[in-house]
């Protein structure tokens, strides 16, 4: 019997500096209600979903850049988004950037959660792959200080189970990484769900940017086919404070195809009616990891190989 799971992604346009929660919980809420309404049990939203993407400035003053972070989750401005999808009996992903006090000291963690159909919190991820840099670069009209304003996640890529089966979770940059899906691959992950915020000019080599979009399926659709498993990308999009950022948000099958694929860069809802059980197909014949993996061999090309040594 096929496991089915109507799932969405919610798209974001931009949304501006000045922009309060209230209004992008609205917009988030909005969304959520049309993705009920075309029957999905669960909706993905976006990479610091709540706010606009502050790591393209530097931000100097402490509370200016707190304003940005999530101290609690859900707080009193976040919270109408778990109510609404405890009425409606939807779940969700959502990226936010995460402030803990330890010991008196501050922690900034870039941080997705999954929530149930009861508006209950059951998993959380802390990004890994931070790009970026953490001093400002000069001649850029755009920064990206993800390492000034993040710690790298300290939880690992865990699975959890929900909706059915066992879901993942990894964000943005995280995406570009075989290793991120093939953790949760061994782990047997049958949806992962991402978010994330792509400028157009993030190498500054014209040749790599202007395959960004390329990029962006390529990493999703091989990570989902070697891994057999389902990959939901949301984007947030459009021109975002001058930034122009990649839009493009998929829901990606087990065999690496493109099921449905967001075609504005504005918030826009695409579904896909997932059928969790189709991985099993790859991952007991050409994807069986048990039967063809050969972890020995990798090991041993790490060790007779060793660094790579400098050019002359
Ligand atoms: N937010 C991101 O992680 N963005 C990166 C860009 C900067 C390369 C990404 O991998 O899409």
């Amino acid at each position: 019997m096929s496991r089915y799971l109507v799932t969405a992604a919610a798209q974001m346009g931009p949304i501006a500096r000045s922009e309060t929660r209230k209004d992008t919980v609205r917009r988030l809420i909005e969304m959520m209600r049309e993705a009920k309404s075309r029957g999905a049990e669960v909706v993905v939203f976006t990479e610091l979903a709540l706010t606009t993407f502050f790591p393209r400035w530097l931000i100097e003053d402490e509370a200016e850049l707190d304003s940005y972070y999530e101290a609690e989750m859900p707080g009193p401005e976040t919270q109408p988004l778990f109510d609404e999808a405890a009425r409606l009996g939807i779940g969700f992903y959502i990226g936010y950037a995460e402030l803990v006090m330890e010991g008196g000291v501050k922690r900034r963690f870039n941080t997705s959660i999954i929530v149930d159909q009861k508006g209950r919190i059951i998993g959380k991820y802390r990004k890994v792959h931070l790009p970026g840099h953490k001093e400002p670069q000069p001649g850029r009209t755009h920064q990206h200080l993800e390492k000034r304003y993040f710690e790298p996640g300290d939880m690992g890529f865990p699975v959890y189970r929900g909706f059915g089966g066992v879901m993942g979770m990894c964000i943005c940059n995280d995406r570009r990484w075989p290793e991120t899906y093939r953790v949760m691959g061994l782990q047997g992950v049958e949806m992962v769900m991402l978010g994330y915020n792509t400028p157009f000019d993030h190498t500054g080599h014209e040749a790599v940017n202007s395959l960004t979009l390329f990029h962006n399926h390529l990493s999703m659709q091989a990570g989902a086919y070697q891994n057999a498993t389902w990959v939901v990308g949301t984007a947030k999009c459009g021109t975002e404070e001058g930034s122009k950022m990649g839009g493009q948000s998929v829901i990606v099958a087990p065999s690496g195809e493109i099921v449905a694929q967001a075609f504005t860069v504005e918030d826009e809802v695409i579904t896909a009616k997932c059928d969790l059980d189709m991985g099993k197909a790859y991952r007991e014949t050409i994807f069986n990891f048990a039967l063809h993996r050969r972890p020995e061999a990798y090991k041993l090309i790490v060790e007779r190989t060793g660094a790579i040594p400098p050019a002359e």
